[in-house]
């Protein structure tokens, strides 16, 4: 072996398992809804370096990058067998993202990709991209993966190599090894951020849609829907309704998402999901939270004025700029949530909270009163509470 070889393998190896096993911690002392914490949970650097590298000194005397990772973002998550458990978004510097599986022991650090990516099947219509993968462990007995899947529009003239469709790809598994594809979703419109409600609903699947008229574009598509599917063997939206609206002036004025499946509380549903907004720097993404009856899912009952969480310091920083987006969470039994954002298309994070600190948070927030003078009510109300504890 040349020394060239030796000492960049030892270099990236080293370089690679200080980044796995470093301890991340929470940064105090937060807002007290959530504890950010400190180091990304995953970066391109965690993609294992037998992914990126030749390890043959014959094949690869310079050890050279021979398949670059670009990002590792916007992960499905899971509990699975104790362990925590993403479906990430992996995308190569070809551009092309897949999804891959990657596992920690205690949710916050040391998450390792296992070895092979996902070999998602494709339809007869195949894929040119799918990501954004949402877990779903299912009432059936399924753990389904609903996510996007791109293809070039048909339709368009010959020289536009930048129009594109979105619908939703669905597939299930009972290992997180081998999946089954289903047919995609078939809807009048374009779909993205789709996501499987995790119970039956009046003897139905339940699917949050996200209606769009075009591929970057919600337009007419009023926010996230609400549709109850016959057969997810072969899925189809016949009936769609809006669940929870945009609004002008809001953080979701151009469009929103359902994040992960909402969590099961004894207050009702709680939904975690992306609002968009548009400004002279782009577009802006950050997460919000509201509520569902417990009976009637689709029956918005809480949902505090505002952003959740926005970008900030060096999570603004990235392949799209000013992005947080998500589509993992996991509560644990004794109630803490585990909350799996990506900022930027780039990296993964995490933030810690409970769900008794979350529902108190959508329940005890004041609504949005869609102008300046509602906010500033809200405001009096509390410094008023306030000063007269004194
Ligand atoms: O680039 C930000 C996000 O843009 C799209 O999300 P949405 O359609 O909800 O605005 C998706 O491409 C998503 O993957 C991406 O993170």
């Amino acid at each position: 072996m040349s020394n060239i070889f030796n000492t960049r393998l030892n270099a990236v190896t080293a370089e690679y398992e200080n980044l796995v096993t470093l301890k991340n911690e929470p940064i105090l002392p937060g807002n007290g809804i959530f504890e950010r914490y400190k180091n990304p949970v995953l970066t391109a650097g965690h993609a294992p370096v037998f992914w990126r590298y030749d390890l043959n000194p014959q094949t690869n005397p310079y050890f050279m990058e021979r398949f670059g990772i670009n990002g590792t973002f916007n992960a499905g998550a899971i509990k699975w067998n104790g362990k925590y458990i993403m479906a990430v978004r992996v995308e190569g510097n070809d551009r092309k993202s897949f999804f891959a599986i990657a596992e920690s022991p205690n949710g916050i650090d040391n998450f390792r990709f296992w070895d092979y990516p996902i070999v998602m099947p494709e339809t007869d219509n195949p894929d040119t991209n799918v990501y954004d993968m949402r877990l779903t462990a299912h009432q059936d007995g399924w753990v389904y993966g609903v996510f996007c899947s791109e293809r070039k529009d048909p339709k368009v003239p010959a020289g536009d190599l930048s129009s594109a469709v979105a619908a939703a790809g669905i597939a299930r598994t009972k290992d997180l090894i081998n999946w089954e594809r289903l047919p995609d979703l078939k809807t009048k419109s374009q779909q993205r951020n789709v996501v499987l409600h995790p119970e039956f609903v009046n003897g139905k699947y339940a699917l949050y849609t996200r209606p769009q008229d075009g591929f970057i574009d919600a337009g007419s598509g009023g926010g996230i829907g609400w549709a109850l599917i016959d057969d997810i063997t072969n899925a189809e939206v016949k009936e769609e309704k809006i669940i929870n609206f945009r609004y002008y002036h809001t953080i979701k004025e151009l469009k929103n998402g359902e994040g992960p499946h909402p969590i099961k509380t004894s207050k009702g549903w709680l939904h975690l999901a992306h609002g968009v907004r548009a400004c002279a720097a782009g577009l802006r993404y950050v997460l919000y939270l509201y509520m569902t009856d417990l009976e009637q899912p689709d029956k918005l009952i809480a949902e505090p004025a505002g952003h959740l969480m926005a970008p900030m310091d060096e999570e603004r920083v990235g392949d799209v700029s000013n992005v947080l987006f998500t589509n993992g969470w996991i509560a644990d039994d004794d109630g803490t949530v585990y909350l799996y954002y990506a900022s930027c298309d780039t990296r993964m994070h995490v933030a810690v909270s409970s769900v008794d600190r979350l529902v108190d948070y959508c329940f005890n927030t004041a609504p949005d009163g869609y102008r300046s003078a509602t906010s500033v009510q809200t405001l009096s109300a509390l410094i008023k509470k306030n000063l007269e504890l004194k």
